[in-house]
């Protein structure tokens, strides 16, 4: 049974500007560049007929490229931080892009999401890593500044790996027009 899940792709260069992240806190396993991407609608493990209908609703989505812009590195899970992340900054683009995920895939017969969208690119799963590391680590770091890029298309992933990170294969791929 494939786990799905719907994306914006990370260009390779600014893949490469977000790597300089990487390193500097210990506990964090690092996500290769060429895995970095921008999570919109999870549909987890689905049968082959749901992900079939699934990809043929997506099919149906008729909306422009947009800018993603990043805002800034944070982390998520508080006083147990599971992972570091690169705010992406919740543009109506986006957040309609992935309200209209959201709306196809109760369509296709999946479960409403109940997590809050926070757009984001997950640079590090986190084990073990002190709250206390990981404030130091985003104290010492800043930006992105100014690092955006125009997203063209929106695409289905498929992972294997149920802890997360890749490596993750390119299912479909859709054109925003
Ligand atoms: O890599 P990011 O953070 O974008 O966190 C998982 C990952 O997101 C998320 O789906 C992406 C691909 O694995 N994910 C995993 N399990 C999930 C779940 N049960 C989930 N999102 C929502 N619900």
């Amino acid at each position: 049974m494939p786990r799905l899940f719907t994306a914006i792709e990370v260009p390779e260069e600014v893949g490469l500007i977000l790597s300089g992240y990487r390193g500097g806190l210990s506990g964090a396993r690092w996500i290769d560049v060429e895995n970095y991407h921008i999570t919109l609608r999870f549909l987890g493990d689905v049968d082959e007929e749901t992900a079939q209908e699934a990809a043929y609703l997506l099919g149906k989505v008729r909306r422009a490229p947009f800018e993603v812009t990043f805002e800034g590195p944070d982390a998520f899970g508080g006083a147990r931080p599971r992972s570091l992340i690169v705010k992406v900054a919740p543009t109506p683009a986006l957040i309609e892009l992935q309200a209209e995920h959201e709306r196809l895939m109760r369509r296709a017969g999946l479960a409403a999401e109940s997590r809050k969208f926070t757009p984001h690119v997950t640079l590090a799963r986190l084990r073990d890593a002190s709250p206390r590391a990981v404030a130091d680590y985003l104290g010492l770091r800043g930006g992105p500044p100014g690092l955006s890029f125009r997203a063209e298309q929106f695409v289905i992933y498929s992972s294997r790996d149920s802890v997360g990170g890749g490596p993750y294969v390119l299912e479909a791929a859709y054109p925003l027009r």
